[in-house]
């Protein structure tokens, strides 16, 4: 704006036509079909983290030694059917006790095989279970129904899931070590990303971690693979892996959660909703979840275990930072997570605006 008040009219025509021509050209890079969108139903997974090659070479190792022996014992089966059938109404089986040299051979070469998968899987498993040193550290809490991720050296980035949109839920450099520490505020869950083949359960009252170094640039899925509840399923976000160069950036943008300038209070409250996993208990339209509904919530008479409550400012407020001061009638199965420490006044405020839209 500045700029073009101090350059010649032509000049001014010019410089807004490049800036939106590189808007554009931002645009369809945004837009390029992630990794998943662009493969077939046939196609096997990526191979995203340096994990993936062995645990796919281990996993096809055994599938070939099964198809393999199915192939040999029902060969060898249909021909001793063929060579050995009866050949007339008094025809006797032979006596035959037991070949020694065969039976070695049946346990021995099977026993081989065993040893190999397992110190194979052994060699492999240990890789995947020491994480190096120089790993950048992610916790990973899971909740009914969405995952939090925080990271200790960029304070203040959080980023979740949604139970309404996969969105970017972890975001890791490409060719570092990365080591996520787990548990869970509530039930089982397990935090699981195929494209990297890692798998951990994520526990309440333990921390369980897990690592890897992802190797391709892109987005991949995330999944909940421990049935934890009706919305099971909706736990799933996206994993974002960048250049290293990039990720700092990216994370700070991406994690924090702030007004934008074009943005309404209550709209920015709305994100907040689904940023911060509200969603996953709360709805908007009258129907009751985990927690009551917040249609029609802003000034209702609402009635608890300490009496009844007009909900107004003060009451939303201390229903999310001390969820457990006043319970609604109904309401006692799953405890709401406090939100201390992780919405300021100002988030407060937000989501108090944008549940007086919901009437
Ligand atoms: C794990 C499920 C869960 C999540 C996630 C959750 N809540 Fe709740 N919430 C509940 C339950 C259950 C209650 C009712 C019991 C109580 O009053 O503590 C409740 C009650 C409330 C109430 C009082 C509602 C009323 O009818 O009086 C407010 C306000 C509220 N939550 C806000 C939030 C906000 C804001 C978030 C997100 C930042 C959130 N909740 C996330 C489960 C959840
Ligand atoms: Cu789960």
């Amino acid at each position: 704006m500045i700029l073009s008040m101090l350059m010649e009219p032509e000049q001014a025509a010019q410089a807004a036509a490049d800036a939106t021509k590189a808007a554009e050209a931002a645009t369809e890079a945004a837009k390029a079909a992630p990794p998943w969108e662009t493969l077939s139903p046939w196609d096997t997974l990526p191979q995203a983290s340096t994990f993936a090659e062995g645990t796919d070479a281990l996993y096809l190792f055994i599938v070939g030694i099964s198809v393999f022996f199915f192939l040999l014992v029902m060969a060898v089966q249909a021909y001793f059917m063929w060579k050995y059938r009866r050949l007339s109404e008094d025809q006797k089986t032979s006596s035959i006790t037991h070949n020694g040299k065969i039976e070695f051979l049946w346990s021995a070469i099977p026993a081989v095989l065993l040893v190999v998968i397992f110190v194979w899987g052994e060699v492999d498993f240990l890789k995947q279970t020491v994480p190096p040193n120089d790993a950048v550290q992610v916790r990973v809490t899971g909740r009914q129904w969405f995952w939090t991720i925080e990271y200790p050296d960029y304070p203040g980035v959080q980023l979740t899931s949604s139970v309404d949109e996969s969105q970017v839920t972890l975001m890791v450099p490409k060719g570092q070590p990365v080591q996520l520490t787990m548990t869970s505020e509530d039930v089982l869950h397990s935090f699981y990303i195929p494209a990297f083949r890692i798998k951990r359960d994520v526990v309440p009252g333990r921390y369980t971690t897990l690592w890897f170094e992802a190797t391709q640039v892109g987005e991949f899925n995330l999944y909940c693979a421990e049935y934890c509840g009706d919305q099971h399923s909706a736990m799933i976000g996206k994993v974002k892996v960048l250049e290293p160069e990039l990720f700092a950036a990216a994370l700070a943008d991406a994690g924090k959660l702030e007004q934008e300038p074009s943005e309404s209070l209550a709209a920015f409250g709305e994100r907040i909703y689904s940023r911060r996993g509200c969603n996953a208990c709360h709805s908007l339209d009258g129907s009751p979840k985990t927690g009551p509904t917040w249609k029609g919530l802003w000034q209702k008479n609402e009635t608890t275990d300490k009496g009844a409550v007009l909900v107004d400012d003060n009451y939303i407020k201390e229903s999310i930072l001390e969820p457990n001061a006043q319970i609604v009638n109904g309401f006692t199965g799953v405890k709401m997570p406090s939100y201390k420490g992780q919405l300021d006044d100002k988030h407060i405020t937000a989501l108090i605006e944008f549940m007086k839209t919901l009437k």
